[in-house]
């Protein structure tokens, strides 16, 4: 399929949803700068994970407490989606193609949120890591639970087999190594969150520190 770091909607077959910052004039949010190859960010290196320990756990409040395995997370309807991703560190990465599991998907098959709910907590398996989402994001168009990126599985360093990409928040909300989803009522600050980080993390408003 072709596609490109700065490709349009005209570019890319109808069926991929694009981010709407995917339509902007101007791509790269204030402060950020743009970057060809894609680094590795971690707080502690992956975790020992093969696709056949991983599971996905839908937990908190959620109407079906459910944990997937990887196949049948596999046999859920897929997506792609097409979009930026901005690191807090400065750097950007535009056009990123990502294929999996849309989060609405996701949600549906633990039977659906209870309406109390309005955070999420994604936990990596990498030794208790989180970080927090408000929901809206999270169940954005474009928040996927990701397999593969430019048509290639996603690399273990990037989070495989699968992580959590959420478009429209810096990319330390893409949680790597997605082990478990629990939904909660009132925030609560993850990993990075806990050391300063913002808990809402908006690259266009620059909300890098504080709340
Ligand atoms: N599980 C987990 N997810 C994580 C992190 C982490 O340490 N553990 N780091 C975050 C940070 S700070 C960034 S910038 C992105 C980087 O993703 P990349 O390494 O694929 O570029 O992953 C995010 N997701
Ligand atoms: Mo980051």
């Amino acid at each position: 399929m072709f596609f490109h770091q700065t490709a349009t909607a005209e570019d890319l077959p109808a069926e991929v949803i694009l981010s709407p910052d995917t339509r902007r004039a101007e791509r790269i949010p204030p402060g950020q700068s743009r970057t060809e190859k894609w680094p590795v960010l971690d707080a502690s290196g992956p975790p020992r994970l093969s696709a056949e320990q991983w599971q996905l756990a839908l937990a908190g409040l959620v109407n079906t407490p459910t944990k997937l395995d990887w196949k049948q997370f596999l046999e859920l309807p897929k997506v792609k989606v097409y979009s930026d991703f901005h690191c807090v560190t400065r750097w950007s990465k535009l056009g990123n193609l990502w294929e999996g599991v849309s989060t609405r998907t996701v949600v549906e098959a633990a039977g659906g949120l209870k309406p109390e709910a309005h955070f999420v907590i994604a936990h990596g398996y990498d030794g208790g890591w989180t970080t927090n989402i408000p929901l809206e994001m999270f169940l954005a168009e474009d928040s996927l639970v990701a397999t593969h990126h430019n048509g290639e599985p996603l690399a273990l360093e990037h989070g495989g087999p699968a992580r959590l990409v959420v478009p429209r928040l810096y990319a330390w909300k893409s949680a790597k190594w997605l082990g478990a989803l629990e939904f909660i009522e009132h925030d609560r600050p993850g990993f990075w969150e806990k050391n300063g980080y913002h808990m809402n993390g908006d690259p266009w408003r620059e909300e890098r520190f504080g709340y």
